[in-house]
């Protein structure tokens, strides 16, 4: 009789340790996912983004040092920065939280237009950073254009009645930029071309996007590049402008 209310009431007790366990793992996963994310907009974050990135870098370099030039195969990272054009003007207008409804409609419509396994980050205030996995380069335009289209295409709802429209600048570049035997252009120097197209976006004049592409697949130069100033110095930056329904190859840009 003893023995059995003991056997009960270890089994309570294993139970309710158990229970607590699991309590705790989930509060701790909700921790991190917090920590991961913007709290405005609920996408994620700059600590995501440097805690996600080296492994899908190698990943995304380890396939394409297994060809020489570019293939159809779908493993490139398109990044694709995306800024508000003109928000100040939006909190001056109506005030911070009409800004705060914008944004976050803004992240909402970003998310239709990415996969599932595709990442969206809140870069900075009014920018964001889409990360396109497992992508093909040539699909940037298009990819620009959905994103642009996103956020002009219909008015933003910003309370009490009223609606405004918005659009946005996006400037993109792939990775790995060139061939990795030409190449050891990192993540942030294709960030950093990415964003040099975010503003030539903004120079041509807003609510377009430029995608910065080697000009040659092939360049002539020995050595490999590191630093985007190089490519430039070189020639070897081709400008992809996407205007709303409108795709031109510009050529070389400075
Ligand atoms: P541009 O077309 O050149 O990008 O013009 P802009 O007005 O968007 O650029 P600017 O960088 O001058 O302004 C960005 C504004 O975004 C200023 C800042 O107050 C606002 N902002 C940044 N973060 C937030 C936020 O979380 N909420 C709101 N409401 N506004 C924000
Ligand atoms: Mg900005
Ligand atoms: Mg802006």
């Amino acid at each position: 009789m003893h023995r059995r209310r003991n056997r009960k009431e270890k089994e309570r007790l294993e139970r309710a340790v158990a229970e607590r366990s699991a309590a705790l793992a989930a509060a701790n996963l909700e921790l991190q996912e917090a920590s991961l994310s913007d709290p405005l907009t609920g996408v994620r974050n700059r600590r995501f983004f440097l805690n996600m990135i080296p492994a899908d870098a190698s990943q995304a370099l380890r396939v394409a040092r297994r060809r020489e030039t570019y293939s159809h195969d779908h493993r490139d990272l398109l990044f694709f920065l995306v800024d508000v054009d003109y928000f100040k003007a939006v909190n001056d207008e109506y005030g911070h939280d009409a800004g705060d409804k914008v944004l976050v409609q803004i992240a909402q419509r970003l998310g239709r237009v990415v996969r599932e396994s595709d990442f969206l980050i809140r870069w900075g205030g009014e920018e964001f950073l889409v990360i396109c996995r497992s992508a093909e380069r040539t699909d940037g335009p298009i990819l620009a254009d959905r994103i642009l289209k996103a956020i002009n295409g219909e008015d933003f709802d910003i309370g009490q009645g009223r609606c405004i429209p918005q659009s946005c600048s996006v400037g993109w570049a792939p990775y790995p930029w060139l061939p990795p035997m030409y190449s050891d252009l990192s993540v942030d120097e294709v960030l950093r071309l990415a964003d040099r197209g975010l503003y030539l976006a903004k120079e041509h004049g807003r609510n377009q996007a430029v995608g910065l592409m080697p000009a040659t697949a092939t360049p002539a130069r020995p050595g490999k590049y590191a630093l985007m100033e190089e490519l430039f110095t070189d020639g070897m930056v081709r400008e992809l402008r996407t205007t709303g329904q409108m795709i031109r190859v510009v050529g070389s840009s400075a």
